[in-house]
């Protein structure tokens, strides 16, 4: 505990970082508007007028619209656990104690970088545009809710117009999409792909998570994968000693995030550690990270550390776990006490004017509240819409095989036919284990442990290559380069291996279209063989079909072809 406090305690020096306007994000340019009106109402007119440097490299503008944001997110994350206790909502997770580093990276990020952040993240929101009304009709389960229809829980972020990407519960599970995404960004741009809205050629993409989350395989796939393809991805580890209840060194040897990830410096990545509650530092991470990946370096690993001054959610009661003096400590390290004091020993506020600012913002959210909470509900009947793009009716029936012209193996139609689509389809790439053929010119090249994919690199080169041995990685980064805007067909080399990938397929892709209601897709075709290995001697672990499983679903289509002809 010592050693962490002993690193807050010791600030980036900001001002020693040279700033590249070509690569700043929106900074002061953030949509403020709603927070200018609370500081014009609380300090007059003039107040946003002025932008010299009054801590590293920030305005007291700037600190002023931080801590109006700070301040309506604060205030939302009780008012929904008052919308609770009567009983017009369900749950509740806060954002308390992670305002400031979501300022930041508001300020940094641009409308056309990918955000895929977690639940804690309801300042950053705030100060990417989306507004307290639309965050409340989630809270609500509201049919007008932007980020799922009303489906999904609380703080479940996604809004296409502003980049954030529809996330889902299981913790850290958006991280390997997230890697994929960056890789998908980069690579349909050198195809000269289309990118899909809203991206463009030098969007970086931010990743957030917990503290906890680090423990989760998938988080370290994904970051190794970044590191790896050097994605121009940011992961942001919001640390505020906690998972739930479980304090901080059961997750991470030792309580100390960013030293899991130093190794990775040597492989390009750049791995920073900031207080998140202090603005002036927060400014400089988040500015040092976007800067870097939109330069393409290489990804970003930040280790900020903040805190937590509500219960882990609203089912969560945390002095039941958490010492009296441990809970009056964090309060007085409160994000919004510092930023509090900071202005008010530079005489930009005083009591009174601090007092209208608060007034202001509890104003707005409350009149956001009322708005949101009686908002009609979903309808049931459109409780199967988006499931997937298909109708569930149109199966055909199956067709008896065309016996007539020359008789094929399945593997080969399929080649043949993946090679046709390929030529019809340029956001088609092909990815998985030992897909690709050589590295070497005039050996005949390996093509897939069936063949399937033989030739297909020596054709499109640039459209087909060999994954790493990670089918997590695999479905997840499938996720974020459809996400990109290609058609990624990736293979899964038996269908006894695609459990490691079980949560990327079941909780992510097939969940996308349905928990964005619609606004998110991410289609691709995953390619799998069973059945018929070495004349019956696979047995376990390579021949089990799995189609019971898969068959539970929803948000996938299953195709099973018997023949070569249905196959192709
Ligand atoms: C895969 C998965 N396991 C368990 C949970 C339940 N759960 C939700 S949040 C959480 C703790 C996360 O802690 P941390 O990553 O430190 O983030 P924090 O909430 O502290 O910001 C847990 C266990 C989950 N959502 N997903
Ligand atoms: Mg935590």
């Amino acid at each position: 505990m010592r050693r962490f406090w002993r690193l807050v305690e010791e600030p980036m020096d900001s001002t020693a970082v040279a700033r590249d306007t070509s690569l700043e994000g929106s900074s002061a340019r953030w949509p403020s508007e709603i927070y200018d009106a609370i500081i014009r109402d609380a300090l007059g007119d003039r107040i946003l007028d002025g932008h010299e440097p009054l801590a590293g490299h920030l305005s007291a503008a700037d600190l002023l619209r931080a801590y109006a944001a700070a301040r309506v997110s604060r205030t939302m994350d009780v008012r929904e656990r008052t919308l609770q206790a009567q009983g017009r909502a369900w749950f509740s997770i806060a954002g308390a104690g992670k305002e400031i580093i979501g300022w930041a990276f508001a300020r940094h990020l641009r409308l056309s970088d990918a955000k895929l952040p977690y639940y804690r993240d309801r300042t950053l929101l705030l100060c990417s545009g989306v507004t307290p009304e639309e965050m409340f009709l989630q809270t609500a389960g509201a049919l007008s809710d932007p980020s799922s229809g009303g489906r999904q829980m609380p703080s479940h972020w996604g809004y296409r117009k502003l980049g954030v990407v529809s996330q889902s519960s299981p913790t850290g599970s958006q991280c390997i999409s997230g890697t994929g995404l960056a890789e998908g960004i980069v690579r349909a741009t050198k195809l000269g792909v289309p990118l899909d809205t809203p991206w463009v050629e030098d969007s970086v993409v931010y990743v957030s998570i917990g503290d906890g989350a680090t423990a989760e395989g998938e988080v370290e796939e994904a970051i190794r994968e970044a590191v790896r393809t050097s994605a121009p991805v940011i992961f942001l580890i919001e640390d505020d000693r906690y998972a739930i209840s479980v304090p901080v060194t059961w997750n991470i040897p030792g309580g100390d995030a960013a030293a899991l990830y130093r190794h990775y410096e040597q492989f390009g990545a750049l791995v920073l550690q900031c207080d998140g509650t202090d603005p002036v530092a927060a400014d400089a991470a988040a500015y040092q990270a976007v800067s870097y990946a939109r330069a393409r370096n290489g990804p970003v690993i930040l280790h900020a550390l903040v805190t937590r001054h509500m219960s882990h959610s609203s089912t969560d009661t945390q002095d039941q776990y958490r010492t009296p003096e441990e809970l009056a400590d964090e309060a007085a390290r409160d994000p919004l006490l510092r930023l509090s004091k900071l202005l008010r020993d530079a005489g930009v506020l005083d009591d009174e004017s601090e007092k209208s600012l608060d007034v202001g913002a509890a104003k707005l959210v409350s009149e956001a509240a009322v708005r949101a909470v009686d908002a009609p509900r979903p309808d049931p009947d459109r409780l199967l819409v988006d499931v997937t793009a298909c109708d569930f009716n149109d199966r055909k029936r199956e067709n008896a095989p065309d016996a007539t012209g020359e008789p094929v193996e399945m593997r080969y139609a399929l080649n043949r036919a993946l090679k046709e689509a390929m030529e019809a389809d340029e956001r088609i790439v092909v990815y998985g284990e030992d897909v690709a053929d050589a590295q070497f010119p005039g050996l005949p090249g390996k093509g897939g442990v069936f063949h399937v994919t033989r030739g297909l690199q020596f054709s499109f080169p640039n459209r087909v290559w060999n994954s790493a041995l990670a089918e997590a990685t695999i479905i997840g980064t499938a996720i974020g380069h459809s996400l990109a805007g290609l058609l990624p067909v990736v293979e899964v080399q038996f269908r006894d291996y695609l459990h490691p990938a079980w949560q990327q397929l079941v909780d992510e892709a097939a969940t996308m279209r349905w928990r964005s209601n619609g606004d998110w897709t991410c289609p691709m075709v995953i390619r799998m063989a069973y059945g018929g290995y070495l004349g019956g001697a696979g047995a376990l672990w390579h021949s089990e079909s799995g189609v019971g499983m898969l068959s539970g679903i929803a948000g996938i289509r299953i195709v099973c072809p018997s023949n070569a002809t249905d196959a192709a």
